[in-house]
């Protein structure tokens, strides 16, 4: 009687086992759907930042009516303006930015008209780290 009491625990125990093995060799090797990367939205921000490697980010998006800020993080001064240089005729509202002390920060006019406008450093026309657009849409 005692050895069928002990055998009976044992042979549930060595099933589990069994099914176990079986059910891990043969587990499916498809890979767990990943969700899809996300899509990086388009930086939704009305400031752009002036720091030493330049202006971050390059372009934005913003509504029509919107002023966007900008703010000198580098330790120079800039003199920022709307493109084309040297005329700064195409966003003249950007213009009103113009020249910005390290740690100063400056709003454009109201950027009213669904267009793009490029600026840059009037000090620096021909460094493109510190020329970025503005999207008005
Ligand atoms: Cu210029």
């Amino acid at each position: 009687m005692r050895v069928h009491t002990l055998w009976f625990p044992t042979l549930i125990l060595a099933a589990t086992l069994a099914a176990a093995t079986c059910g891990g060799s043969s587990s499916p090797t498809t890979p767990s759907p990943s969700p899809a990367p996300a899509p990086s939205p388009a930086p939704s921000t009305n400031t752009i930042t002036i720091s030493a490697s330049g202006v971050s980010p390059k372009t934005i998006t913003v509504p029509p009516g919107t002023r966007v800020t900008f703010v000198n993080n580098s330790n120079s001064p800039h003199d920022m303006s709307s493109d084309p240089h040297p005329e700064h005729t195409d966003c003249p509202e950007i213009n009103q930015v113009g020249f910005i002390s390290a740690g100063q920060t400056k709003l454009t006019g109201n950027l009213n008209t669904p267009r793009t406008c490029g600026y840059h450093d009037h000090n620096q026309p021909s460094n493109t780290s510190l020329q970025g657009s503005i999207v008005i849409q």
